[in-house]
Parts: structure tokens; C-alpha cells; sequence
């Protein structure tokens, strides 16, 4: 499958809450910056950095990149003409929670987990003018603040991973597994997201069991390894409190936590992981402050993509299918319609031959009766009789050898009409079978 990823999607931006004074009156709006890109704006409710994430993937949107001058610009001024003061922004980029304070420490943008390059910081503090906190962000992302989220389209994301170190689970998906005890949890979605995959999402009994059997296969016990489940920053140390997709921002309901998990030690455990000690049950863990391993799988839009490509090829060939086999009927009703006109006229011409030289025989006799009947023609008969029938003969002839060159003719005719029509549909049956072996080889990847 060819990577077809567009770049080139319309921004969107959204505000979830507006404090102070702002033009916004309705929940959500669109706007067009300068650079034509095209934000959703949005103005309700505050979230911290994961909510905001997860709200913008449900909408199936991303929180937005800005990665360039020009892109920031365009959105500065855009927000100046909406808002009389600009409020608190999230945006999409993050520092894989590193502890330094080096201010020139790499940025990461959470749609791909690449390296930003553009940088807008307030001088003295890692601040964006843009009112964008997260200056320490490990703390400040678990904090509440008025968010705006740009957020950017990602329908059409339809690529799989070049080269991807695929291992094959017993419930016939592929999965990339890293053992080595390196990443935290954010390094480890990035080092997905790079792969233009994503964090595995264990959401179902079939798939969990499918995974530990491919990791007790593979390494035995393997180390501690990353999932893409987090619980947005909640405090609370409930045992049921919610966990979220990274991918898609929904609910995850099935869980295999382990029988003290999750327990929120310290409010601190926000990302969950397989413990390999606990037989691959879940620990809700710091995803600031441990490092495992971690799972990746194709990214679910990609599934997405596959399965409606997939989905399209079945019915293509049952369209196929059927269009080869009323194909072959027509051709074998052709044929014997073709058989069948034939038949008649054959018959036909051998009854007319047959009652030809029947009248012929009928009206030989009666001519001779008649002369038997009339002495007095005796002479003439003599004379001529032999004349007669000679004439007679030819003529019978003549009818019978027209009707072998009408007889002939036709079957000409027939044979060239049979000919023509089978080269045609064998042509057209050709064609079908080009046209199927066409839509096989642009389906298979
Ligand atoms: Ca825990």
C-alpha cells in the first residue's frame, strides 16, 4: 500500500473555555487564519493537556503543530482578531517529559512524534507568547487550565509502516514490540507515532491474551512494556475510574489490571503498562518517571483504511464473480439460440425440397394422365413428350439446386453470425478477466 498521508488538511482550532472577556457566543465556531488554514473554536469547559488531546482525537482532529513561522504568525493574528485578551492555549507539542531545564531541549509534535524545529518562546521562560504553558510540563499538564486547542483534520490517513520489525500474534494482527527499558511513556508514544504507528490499545480479552502469547514466545519474560491507555490526569485514586485511548481519545472498558491496580500511587500513575512480574496484568504508573519497554501497532485509521479497502476488493470480486457467470450464461443462450435457428432452417429447407419434388411428382402425373385421357394428343406427345419431361426435369433440377445454394448461403451466414459472436464474447470475456486480474493487483499490498 502507498503511503497517501495529506499534509495538506485544514487546520482546525478549538476553544474549550474562555475566561475573562471574550466575542465568542456560540460553543463552537470555525475560522479561517490568513494563511487560509481552517481552526475550530470551541468555548466551554477547561481540560488539561491529555483531555484536551483525547477531545481533539474523538473529533477526529489532532491538537495542533505549529512548526513553522509563517503557520504562527497567521494564527497570532487570527486569535488578536477573535479575542479582546488572549487566553491560555495548549498546543501540541511536548518535551517527552524531560526533567532538564535546558531551554534548548527538543520539542516533539504529539501527532507524529517528530522533532519540532520552530520554536516561539517568551524570553526568560519556556512560554510561548501565546499564553501556551508548559513550562515544567510534567506538572503543569496534570493541572486545569483554560485550554485552546488547534486541532487539525486527519481524515485520509491511510499508510503503513516501511519496514516495521512485525511480529505476528495468534489473532493474525501485527504488532512491534520493544524490550529495551528506555522510554517513558511519552517517549514511547512518540517512538510509535514515528513508525506512523501508534501505542498499542488492548481493548478486548482476545487481543490482550494474544499479545502476552506473542511476548512469552518471543522473549519469555520480557521486561515491563508500555500500553497507550492513560487516565487524563485524574487524581483520584478510584480503582474504576476511567482510562482513555491515546489513539482515539474513547473509553477503554475492557481491563486486565492487576489485583492491587490501579491504585494512583501518590495521584502520581496516569499511564498503564504490562508488568511482566504480574503475568502482563496492568500497573497504572508515573508516565513521567518510569521507563520500560513498549508495544506498538498499526495506527487505527490505518486498520480503518485496510478494512474499507479490504471490504471494497470482496465486493468488487463478487461483482466479478457475477458478472463472469451471467457472462457465460448469455453466451451459452446465444449459442443455443444460434443451434436452434440453424435446426429450423435446415428443417424448413429439407421440407421444402421434400414438397418440391413432391408438387414436381404430383404435377408430372396428372400431366400425364391428362394425356392418356386424349388419343388425339397421342402425336403430339411423340412428338414433343420427351421434350417435355426433359423440361420438366431441368426445371426440378433447377428448383432443387436453388434451393442447395439457399441451403448453403444460409449456412454461410449462420456460421459467420457464430464466428462473429464468439469472437466477441471470448474478447469481452478476455477483457472481464484483465479487468479482474487490474483490480486484484491494485487491492493486494
Ligand atoms: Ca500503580
Amino acid at each position: 500500500m502507498k503511503t497517501t498521508f495529506n499534509n495538506q488538511f485544514p487546520i482546525v482550532l478549538l476553544i474549550l473555555s474562555i475566561t475573562g472577556s471574550n466575542r465568542l457566543t456560540s460553543a463552537a465556531r470555525w475560522y479561517t487564519a490568513l494563511d487560509k488554514r481552517q481552526y475550530y473554536i470551541e468555548g466551554s469547559t477547561k481540560y488539561n493537556w491529555l483531555q484536551a488531546m483525547d477531545e481533539c482525537s474523538r473529533l477526529g482532529l489532532q491538537l495542533v503543530v505549529i512548526d513553522n513561522p509563517s503557520k504562527n504568525e497567521a494564527l497570532v493574528k487570527l486569535l488578536r482578531s477573535i479575542f479582546r485578551k488572549s487566553p491560555d492555549l495548549w498546543i501540541g507539542h511536548h518535551d517527552e517529559f524531560n526533567r532538564a531545564k535546558n531551554k534548548n531541549r527538543a520539542w516533539y509534535a504529539a501527532s507524529s512524534g517528530r522533532v519540532i524545529n520552530f520554536g516561539y518562546w517568551r524570553k526568560g521562560e519556556e512560554r510561548r507568547k501565546m499564553n501556551t504553558v508548559h513550562k515544567s510540563i510534567a506538572n503543569q499538564m496534570a493541572g486545569k487550565f483554560t485550554v485552546v486547542i488547534f486541532l487539525t483534520f486527519l481524515f485520509g490517513l491511510c499508510q503503513l509502516a516501511a519496514a516495521a520489525d512485525w511480529d505476528t500474534a495468534s489473532d493474525g494482527r501485527q504488532y512491534l514490540i520493544e524490550t529495551s527499558v528506555g522510554y517513558n511513556w511519552l517517549q514511547a508514544v512518540d517512538q510509535c507515532s514515528r513508525r506512523g504507528l501508534q501505542l498499542v490499545v488492548i481493548d478486548n480479552e482476545v487481543k490482550n491474551n494474544a499479545i502476552i502469547d506473542l511476548i512469552k514466545s518471543k522473549f519469555g519474560s520480557a521486561k515491563d512494556l508500555w500500553i497507550g491507555h492513560h487516565d487524563e490526569y485524574n487524581t483520584k485514586k478510584d480503582k474504576n475510574r476511567p482510562w482513555y485511548s491515546i489513539a482515539t481519545g474513547q473509553e477503554i472498558t475492557f481491563s486486565n489490571w492487576y489485583i492491587s491496580e490501579p491504585n494512583n500511587y501518590k495521584s502520581q500513575e496516569h499511564c498503564a503498562e504490562m508488568k511482566s512480574s504480574a503475568k502482563f496484568q496492568w500497573y497504572d504508573e508515573s508516565c513521567t518517571d518510569s521507563y520500560y519497554g513498549y508495544i506498538c501497532e498499526e495506527h487505527y485509521k490505518t486498520t480503518q483504511c485496510h478494512n474499507d479497502v479490504q471490504a471494497k476488493h470482496y465486493s468488487t470480486n463478487e461483482k466479478n464473480a457475477l458478472l463472469s457467470s451471467d457472462f457465460t450464461e448469455t453466451q451459452t443462450n446465444i449459442q443455443n439460440q444460434l443451434n436452434q435457428t440453424r435446426n429450423e432452417t435446415n428443417a424448413a429447407l429439407l421440407n421444402w425440397n421434400k414438397s418440391s419434388e413432391v408438387v414436381f411428382e404430383n404435377f408430372k402425373k396428372s400431366l400425364d394422365g391428362y394425356l392418356k385421357k386424349k388419343p388425339y394428343l397421342q402425336a403430339v406427345v411423340a412428338d414433343i413428350g420427351d421434350d417435355i419431361n426433359a423440361l420438366a426435369v431441368e426445371a426440378k433440377n433447377e428448383i432443387l439446386n436453388l434451393n442447395q445454394q439457399t441451403q448453403e448461403s444460409l449456412a454461410n451466414v449462420q456460421l459467420n453470425a457464430e464466428q462473429s459472436v464468439n469472437n466477441e464474447t471470448l474478447a469481452f470475456a478476455e477483457k472481464i478477466k484483465i479487468h479482474n486480474n487490474e483490480v486484484d493487483s491494485l487491492m493486494s499490498y
